[in-house]
């Protein structure tokens, strides 16, 4: 659930411009802040630090008008989208309106401002995984839950695999597969719609390792190669998944939709075909393209 938060009006001082008057003198700024943010768990739980707390939002705003000055008010409103973005995880999207009513225009007007507009889009990498009840079936229908999620697009599967367990008690062989897209949910906000996929497909915990009906692990947030992985490690969520990388059933559907894919292994970014090189991928097989 995306709702929008509005937060308009903060006003500042500031030392922005070209000319000497008014980087001597100064003048007002105003700001007008509309965010779409993820509030589905906030709302629920009543707790302000699972959504925005719009008073941190104007503090950063004010911080920056009244910080270094800047030639243009273009300069400045991407700074402000720039810092809306990266401090705010649960913000999808963000449009920034700066006003300057004082600018040196030399006739009488009304109001200068200037818009910017921000989107999260974030690469990542899910692994699915079932072997109860009809794998196949469920590994196919989870992913058109995924594609189906809102703020989940780009949905690009491999084919699915037939493999042979790893770990945990006897259980049949899995339907493995790998799913690339891209989001603008935080990585939290996505482990719990992939939770809630899960959850619809009749999972249940009983066992760790266990034969499960669906399994979606978050693998990878963020682009290794490019730099911009998000790496976590808290009580929920682990990123880059901390066992992906030494699995034959994540890393064979991977590779085989992106052949340039690569994870974070204790801190390198390693190829994934290089890792696979060294792994025995004897129990995995190709059951069905996509
Ligand atoms: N969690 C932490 N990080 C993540 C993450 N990156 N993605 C937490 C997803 N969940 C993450 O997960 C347990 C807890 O891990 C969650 O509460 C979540 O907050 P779970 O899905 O409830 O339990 P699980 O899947 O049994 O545990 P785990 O440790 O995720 O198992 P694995 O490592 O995924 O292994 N063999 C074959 N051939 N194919 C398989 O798909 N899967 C497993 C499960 C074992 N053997 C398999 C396969
Ligand atoms: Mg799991």
């Amino acid at each position: 659930m995306a709702e929008v938060i509005t937060l308009a009006g903060v006003k500042a001082y500031g030392y922005h411009g070209v000319l000497d008057s008014e980087r001597r003198e100064g003048q007002d700024f105003i700001v007008d802040v509309s965010m779409e943010v993820d509030t589905g768990p906030a709302a629920h739980c009543d707790d302000v630090t699972q959504t925005v707390n719009y008073a941190e939002v104007a503090a950063d705003i004010v911080a920056i008008i009244e910080g270094e000055p800047r030639n243009l008010i273009e300069t400045v409103v991407a700074q402000i989208a720039d810092t809306v973005m990266a401090n705010y995880e649960f913000v999808q999207s963000a449009k920034i309106t700066l006003h300057k009513p004082q600018a040196p225009v030399g006739v009488p007007f009304g109001d200068v401002s200037i818009r910017a507009q921000r989107r999260r889009e974030v690469p990542v990498v899910i692994a699915v995984g079932a072997n109860l009840g009809q794998p196949a079936g469920t590994v196919s229908g989870a992913i058109g839950d995924l594609d189906d999620i809102p703020g989940i697009w780009g949905v690009r599967a491999s084919p699915l695999y037939r493999t042979t367990p790893v770990g945990g008690p006897q259980q049949d062989d899995y339907v493995n597969a790998v799913v690339l897209a891209s989001t603008s949910l935080s990585p939290h906000r996505l482990l719990l719609q992939l939770q809630q996929v899960e959850n619809r497909w009749g999972r249940t915990r009983a066992v760790r390792w266990g034969p499960r009906t669906l399994d979606l692990d978050l693998v990878q947030y963020g682009d290794s190669s490019e730099g911009n992985e998000r790496l976590v490690s808290d009580d929920m969520l682990e990123l880059p998944h901390p066992r992906a990388h030494r699995r034959a059933f994540v890393l064979v559907p991977w590779a085989a939709v992106d052949d340039s894919a690569a994870v974070t292994v204790e801190g390198d970014v390693t190829q994934v075909s290089a890792l696979l090189a060294a792994l025995d991928t004897s129990g995995v097989t190709v059951v069905e393209s996509p």
